[in-house]
């Protein structure tokens, strides 16, 4: 379990690649989750990546994660911004979090500059692009190896 890491995406970010480039970048969903998944495979960690546009399918799968992965890497996209139940979810945890954005959330409107998630966070990553879901997983490699 000790190298077993959970990467979650949040609702809309099935549409990487397609739209709003120029913000998000253009990398889709599948090439995200692929470089997860070789970079995780370089450092010794076994990646399973999730994405849904439905708060309680992250949730259900934040629960299953207790006992299971050692590690998740989330980015709850607009829930970041919205969600008690999330946190509530990550609350129940034991495991480390890192939030991850693409974006940098701070150049961006008032309404993107709270998180409910950081609290919980043991780190947050934002406004490195979708390398910043790399870094998350190299900093994991540190904290768990
Ligand atoms: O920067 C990030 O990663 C965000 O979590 C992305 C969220 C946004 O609500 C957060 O404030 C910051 C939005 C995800 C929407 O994803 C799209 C991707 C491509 C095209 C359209 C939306």
């Amino acid at each position: 379990m000790s190298s077993k890491v959970l990467v979650l995406n949040g609702p809309n970010l099935n549409l990487l690649g397609t739209r709003e480039p120029e913000v998000y970048g253009d990398e889709t969903l599948a090439d995200v989750e692929a470089s997860a998944k070789a970079t995780g495979e370089a450092l010794g960690l076994t990646v399973t990546c999730r994405q849904s546009n439905a708060e309680h399918e992250l949730i259900d799968w934040i629960h299953a994660a207790r006992g299971e992965f050692s590690a998740i890497v989330v980015n709850p996209a607009a829930l970041t911004h919205t969600s008690i139940a999330l946190l509530d979810a990550l609350n129940t945890y034991d495991g480390r979090v890192i939030e991850v954005h693409i974006s940098n959330v701070h150049q961006r409107e008032a309404f993107r500059h709270h998180s409910y998630i950081s609290g919980r966070a043991d780190a947050v990553i934002a406004g490195c692009g979708v390398h910043g879901y790399d870094l998350a997983l190299r900093h994991l490699a540190k904290l768990l190896n």
